[in-house]
């Protein structure tokens, strides 16, 4: 059994698309005033809805934000990270008021009354206006945990049976179907809690675990996001373009859409792109290089799919033809090593090329 990277955030392609999933619109923001990485994070304020990945489907997850938010004022719960299980909420949050760490989680068996299975007194987040690591371990089952980490240390744990209830229901949820941070998207903690006066998030990630057993418990790895555009041509364009060059279609932020962009019409075509390059902080070094794509199809009726690629001297990585909705999206591979199987560097992920292919029907 392993972790699986079920979606990240990060804030740099400017864009609130990538906020998926979630009810209604968001009320988050991206900011330029605060970023842990790049030049871009989202920002919340007052009784804002969460960012998050949706449509999960596991019994175990873990989930890791860089957070900071300009100091702690007035009262009120103020979700921090927190999971959506089979329509209960499940969120670590901060009382405002008190500095206490709070899981709120579902509701009492049977009542309407809500659940605070614990609290803690706690320095561990304070109004100090810093970058905090956070993050969220949940195994929902009757031998279960579900703890929140900060810079790395457990800052409170609830272990046991940790099967939550909806409102005025018996049933024992256990399937995490969402994870954010900031809350959840249900409209439960809309007004709940105020962050005064601004909190920030960036490279959120949400990772699944597969199958039913019991993971370890353990600190999410608190890794950063470094987001390269594509700055110039990489070789290759077979794709037409519809505004500027090849690459120059698919190097801005946020994306426009179908202002510009690159279209196929038949399988095989390729276009390569040569993109900034990053600078790996020290005492850092690279996971994974993760290539993607935002892209759609025409027609609804048709498997038109595409596929990521990169290109390097330890040869090519060509990703899986991934289907495509109608609406755009993002479409990408996780790479946690090189061609050849060696580690990743900075001057081998900046010498690299990447692109992608059109793959599956075209009417
Ligand atoms: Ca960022
Ligand atoms: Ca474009």
């Amino acid at each position: 059994m392993s972790w699986t990277r079920a979606g990240q955030l990060s804030a740099e392609t400017r864009s609130l698309a990538d906020v998926s999933g979630l009810t209604g619109p968001t009320g988050a923001t991206i900011s330029s005033a605060e970023k842990y990485t790049g030049n871009y994070s989202y920002r919340f304020s007052g009784d804002s809805q969460p960012i998050g990945i949706a449509g999960l489907n596991a019994t175990a997850a873990r989930a890791h934000l860089f957070f900071r938010h300009n100091g702690i004022w007035g009262s009120g719960f103020a979700p921090l990270v927190g999971m959506l299980v089979d329509g209960a909420p499940v969120v670590w949050g901060l009382d405002l008021f008190t500095a206490e760490i709070r899981l709120r989680a579902g509701w009492v068996s049977g009542s309407s009354t809500v659940r605070f299975p614990v609290t803690v007194t706690s320095a561990a987040i304070t109004a100090t206006a810093r970058w905090y690591s956070v993050g969220m371990t949940a195994f929902f089952d009757e031998n279960g945990f579900v703890s929140l980490w900060v810079d790395g240390l457990l800052a409170a744990t609830w272990e046991g049976d940790t099967r939550v209830f909806r409102s005025g229901q018996t049933t024992a949820r256990t399937t995490i179907t969402g994870c954010y941070a900031l809350g959840t998207p249900s409209g439960w903690m809309t007004g709940l809690g105020i962050w005064s006066n601004y909190a920030y998030v960036d490279d959120f990630y949400v990772d699944v675990w597969g199958g039913s057993s019991r993971p370890t418990d353990a600190a999410p790895p608190s890794r950063r996001f470094l987001a390269a555009f594509p700055n110039g041509p990489g070789g290759i364009a077979q794709w037409t373009p519809v505004g500027g060059a090849n690459w120059q279609n698919v190097a801005e932020a946020p994306p426009d859409n179908d202002a510009t962009y690159n279209r196929a019409t038949d399988a095989g075509s390729v276009d390569m792109v040569n993109l900034a390059n990053i600078a790996v902080p020290p005492d850092w070094a690279v996971r994974a290089v993760i290539p993607m794509v935002y892209a759609r199809k025409t027609d609804a009726s048709v498997d038109s799919r595409i596929r990521v690629l990169v290109n390097n001297d330890a040869g090519a990585l060509v990703g899986a033809a991934r289907p495509l909705p109608t609406f755009y999206g993002y479409v990408w591979e996780r790479w946690a090593a090189q061609a050849d199987g060696s580690a990743w560097t900075e001057a081998t992920v900046n010498t690299a090329l990447m692109g992608y292919e059109s793959a599956g029907d075209f009417g």
